[in-house]
């Protein structure tokens, strides 16, 4: 009897713990195309095309390899459309021995496979994901005796941990002697900034196939699915990663926060979707990171940068939204109730910054953290958007998006629904950042510089509202309490102006016509 080996459509790695060890004659891997996880929410078509390709080009890899792969398509006839319907038969069919599965990355499938001790007849192993630095028992004894889980501090322990930009005599000091050089980073768009075209990889037939059934079976799907060019295999995920190795490094630190309408890659990587599906190990890109800076080929701002995004960032949201499960996604402390605005759906939209982000998702499926954070996220989190429908719309519409890594950034992040456990205060900006680091304002129909009335910035007046709405909470915080002097010192007119261009502003936005978020 054999071993079954269910690998889930973001578990693409051929070092799956999983599979290592397992001999081929007695494993059948499983994998399966199903009706619940492309429908759970209304994925973009991107993101479907980009996990089914890459899941059909994974088994073809492991069948080449000598594996016996059992691959469920979405068409076949006797899909059951959930995973455990699909495990359920490949146990019928296989009557396995035992069943080994890495866990899963998102809480409500992972609750799916903690039932399937109950349900089958034969053992069941579920794995540690060790593709991740921190698993989430180490991420949890290390969050739950402390009263804050700051970025920074668990970012020290991975550096300490993988060595990662390590230096003196025991390793223990950063390299360059700081821990961090975001202030040389952060700069706005230079006039001679010149990004180079990063790969783009032609669908080959297994894609277009995928391509023919999404455009087929998910047509009501949000976004555009003629520009799909993202990486579904090791090999083209590789070749990405060693362009922006070759090509896009260098200037990553200085220009992550800038924003340049109709420039859609800039000098970030663009490698989160095959860090996600699994095409690529994210520690074997913070390597190559460091041997770029030690070659001398990348200044130590940007490669520093570039490994705080992964062993920093992308670790500790994981770990956050575990620690934190389920709760987080009913967090709402804010008590944001408003409806999502349609334009997050068609882009239509006078806010030429929120436009650009708008066609950038609508078209790739994907825009830079800065304008998810400081363009999209700030506009959400100021107009009072509900986290539910936030979330919904961040994990439909980015090819990267899954709930591990989503939540937290959306709930936490954005919104500080979670009332500050992840942000010491909510990222909420006026007009004059956007301005500062994008050259949106140029080209919209407001000016950042007015703060009131017709053709003022919406964001100017919007920041206010939201810091008076919330000033009982926030006025104690020590890195917003002080603005709260300025608007003290602003005449009694003034502030009236700026509360009634907020109001009018917001009683302009137009609710979503259908809503797509989940209404569970
Ligand atoms: P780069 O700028 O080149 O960064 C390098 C890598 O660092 C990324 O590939 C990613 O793996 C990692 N990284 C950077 N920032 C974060 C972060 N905040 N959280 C986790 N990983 C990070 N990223 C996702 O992968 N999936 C999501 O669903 C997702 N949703 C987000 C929602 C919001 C509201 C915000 C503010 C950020 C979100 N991010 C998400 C993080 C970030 O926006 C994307 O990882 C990044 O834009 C991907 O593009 P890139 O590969 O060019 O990133
Ligand atoms: C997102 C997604 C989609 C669209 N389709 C599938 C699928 O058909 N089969 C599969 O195994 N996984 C799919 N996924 C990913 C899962 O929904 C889920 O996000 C991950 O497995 C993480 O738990
Ligand atoms: Fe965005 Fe305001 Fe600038 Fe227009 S003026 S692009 S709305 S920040």
């Amino acid at each position: 009897r054999p071993v079954l080996v269910p690998v889930l459509g973001d578990q693409l790695t051929r070092t799956l713990a999983a599979l290592r060890g397992r001999t081929k004659d007695d494993t059948v891997i499983v994998m399966m195309e199903v009706w619940d996880e492309a429908t759970y929410v209304k994925h973009h078509k991107q993101k479907i095309v980009l996990i089914f390709a890459a899941m059909r080009h994974f088994a073809a890899e492991l069948e080449q390899a000598g594996w016996t792969v059992d691959y469920t398509r979405l068409d076949d006839e006797n899909n059951s459309g959930s995973l455990t319907g699909e495990v359920a038969r490949a146990v019928e069919r296989h009557d396995p021995r035992a069943i080994h599965i890495v866990e899963a990355g998102e809480w409500r499938v992972q609750q799916a496979i903690e039932e399937w001790p109950d349900k089958f007849d034969c053992e069941v192993d579920i794995l540690s994901d060790d593709r991740f630095v921190c698993s989430i028992a180490d991420f949890r004894d290390w969050a739950q005796d402390r009263d804050s889980l700051r970025m920074e501090t668990f970012y020290r322990e991975m550096r300490r941990r993988t060595g990662l930009l390590m230096t003196g005599r025991d390793g223990d000091l950063p390299e360059g002697g700081e821990w961090n050089y975001d202030k040389q980073n952060r700069k706005p768009p230079a006039d001679d900034m010149d990004p180079p075209e990063r790969p783009k990889f032609e669908p080959d037939d297994i894609t277009r196939e995928v391509i023919a059934l999404v455009q087929d079976r998910f047509a009501d799907h949000f976004g555009a699915l003629d520009t799909f060019h993202w990486p579904v295999t090791r090999e083209e995920a590789e070749e990405a990663a060693d362009a922006f190795f070759a090509e896009r490094i260098e200037k990553f630190g200085p220009y992550q926060d800038a924003m340049v309408a109709g420039e859609d890659d800039l000098y970030h990587s663009m490698l989160s979707t095959s860090l996600n599906l699994g095409l690529l190990d994210p520690l074997d890109l913070c390597e190559r990171a460091a041997k770029a800076y030690a070659d001398g080929n990348a200044p130590l701002n940007s490669v520093e940068g570039f490994v705080r995004q992964i062993i920093g960032w992308r670790e500790y949201v994981r770990g956050f939204y575990w620690f934190h499960m389920p709760h987080l996604q009913k967090a709402n402390a804010l008590d944001a109730r408003r409806a999502l605005p349609e334009f997050y759906w068609t882009g239509d939209t006078d806010m030429a910054c929120l436009a650009d982000c708008i066609r950038s998702t609508r078209d790739n499926a994907h825009a830079h953290h800065i304008q998810r954070l400081m363009v999209l996220g700030n506009f959400a989190l100021l107009a009072g958007i509900s986290p539910r429908e936030v979330q919904d719309w961040y994990l439909i519409v980015y090819a990267d998006a899954y709930e591990w890594v989503e939540l937290p950034n959306v709930a936490a992040m954005i919104l500080y629904a979670d009332d500050g456990k992840l942000a010491t205060k909510p990222y909420a900006a006026s007009g004059n950042y956007i301005n500062k680091m994008s050259d949106y304002c140029s080209g919209c129909a407001y000016s950042p510089s007015k703060k009131t009335g017709e053709g003022a910035c919406p964001f100017n007046p919007l920041y206010w509202h939201f810091m008076i709405r919330h000033r009982d909470r926030l006025e104690s915080n020590h890195r917003v309490g002080r603005i709260y002097a300025n608007w003290d010192r602003m005449d009694e007119a003034k502030r009236q102006d700026y509360l009634d261009s907020a109001e009018a502003f917001l009683d302009t936005l137009v609710p979503a016509a259908k809503t797509w978020a989940r209404t569970d």
